[in-house]
């Protein structure tokens, strides 16, 4: 396939189609050759300009590509018009990430977040193709063009299936709201991982429990959420820890909202362990991102410890000099530990800070002690306060 991108003026213009080569890849797809192209604005029909989408129609021929991918979405009448043009199927990224979750999703709360995610999408497209229908038949007061009367019935049918599939999630949420209510009983200190895809949570995960979750050099390896104990000493007793779904620039919003179910655990956690992946040179971007889904998710307010991942993978001149240091987020100082979750580097000290965050929740009002995080009083005498705030007395 070939990958296209149009870089029109916004910051963290993808040059190399890195990120949608990796997530062809996770698909199952081969990229044989990448063009860009420069514009002010979208061409309103094919979204490049003629003579680019020509260039794009030889070099496919030339590589016998078999389909077209773009890193920027595409209405429905740009799509069909290069489709047209190209004498190929084009697709844009947003169905290339939900082809992937379709394929990987695995629970059955999983597989109808997918299925939702992918319905709402698909009804977008079809209010989108109504309205040109209604174009194509003389106007919006105009009724009984040929194809209305399916699309219409099309709409129908999918607007019940997403019904069904709500309700059907529904039932599982509500599984998982007692599954919650008994863990907070429980009155345990809730850590959950979240962060970029392919950052390295799941082998932080694995590493820190000794699981074995599933870890891949792919975008969303992991879909389903996976917790386990995590034992931090006899002070701080166990916490539980979750594996989540990772994040990406530009989730399709369907994905987020289907995803909501998932994506709780983060909400619900008591503290948030952000894994970067330090040696990717996008990692500020990737934070941005994974904060703007925080937000959206209503999860920007539960305290964060950043793990600065892969440092085994830094060149010599990069490699951090302190074990832990703090980073700003959004205005706030945050604090850091540089750890590799492939060598084990840094374990120690994250294991001291979470088993330091817990002990804080159990015991709101004991001062900061003189554990490995006294540099940074502040941000865990916050998290304490949170907790003593959220608990349920
Ligand atoms: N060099 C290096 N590679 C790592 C490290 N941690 C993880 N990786 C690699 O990074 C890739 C992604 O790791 P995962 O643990 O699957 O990442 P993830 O954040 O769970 O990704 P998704 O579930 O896809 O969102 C794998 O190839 C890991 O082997 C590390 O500390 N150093
Ligand atoms: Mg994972």
């Amino acid at each position: 396939m070939v990958l296209v991108g149009v870089d029109l003026g916004f910051p963290h213009f993808d040059e190399e189609l890195e990120e949608l080569g990796l997530l062809a890849e996770t698909a199952g797809l081969r990229p044989v050759a990448r063009i860009i192209a420069r514009r002010k604005a979208p061409d309103a029909a094919l979204f490049v300009g003629s003579g680019k989408a020509d260039e794009i129609k030889m070099l496919a021929q030339q590589h016998g590509a078999v389909e077209v991918l773009f890193d920027q979405s595409l209405s429905p009448a740009q799509q069909r018009n290069l489709e047209r043009h190209l004498e190929l199927p084009v697709n844009d990224r947003t169905l290339l990430i939900l082809q992937i979750f379709a394929q990987r999703a695995r629970s059955h709360e999983g597989k109808l977040q997918v299925e939702l995610a992918r319905l709402q999408y698909v009804s977008t497209r079809l209010v989108r193709r109504w309205s040109h229908l209604e174009r194509q038949t003389g106007g919006a007061g105009v009724r009984g063009g040929p194809g209305e009367k399916q699309i219409e019935l099309d709409r129908r049918m999918i607007g019940e299936t997403i019904k069904r599939t709500k309700e059907r999630l529904q039932k599982v949420k509500r599984q998982r709201g007692t599954q919650r209510r008994q863990r907070e009983r429980r009155d345990t200190f809730n850590i959950s991982l979240v962060g970029y895809t392919n950052a390295g949570k799941s082998t932080l995960f694995n590493a820190l429990v000794k699981a074995r979750a599933y870890a891949a050099d792919q975008l969303f390896a992991t879909l389903d959420t996976t917790t386990r104990q995590l034992y931090l000493g006899a002070d701080a007793g166990s916490a539980s820890l979750s594996d989540t779904v990772g994040f990406i620039r530009d989730l399709p919003h369907g994905l987020v909202d289907a995803f909501q179910a998932t994506l709780q655990e983060a909400i619900d956690a008591d503290l948030l362990l952000h894994v970067v992946d330090a040696a990717n040179p996008d990692f500020a971007e990737q934070i941005a991102q994974v904060q703007r889904v925080l937000h959206e998710i209503g999860a920007a307010d539960v305290p964060q410890l950043l793990v600065f991942n892969k440092i085994d993978a830094l060149a010599d001149d990069r490699k951090p000099l302190a074990e832990r240091d703090t980073y700003e987020i959004d205005g706030v100082q945050v604090p850091r530990i540089f750890a590799s979750a492939r060598d084990g580097s840094g374990l120690p000290a994250l294991r001291a800070a979470l088993a330091e965050a817990a002990a804080a929740h159990r015991s709101p009002m004991a001062p900061p002690g003189d554990g490995p995080l006294t540099g940074q009083p502040d941000e865990f005498g916050t998290i304490a306060s949170h907790h003593s705030k959220a608990s349920p007395q």
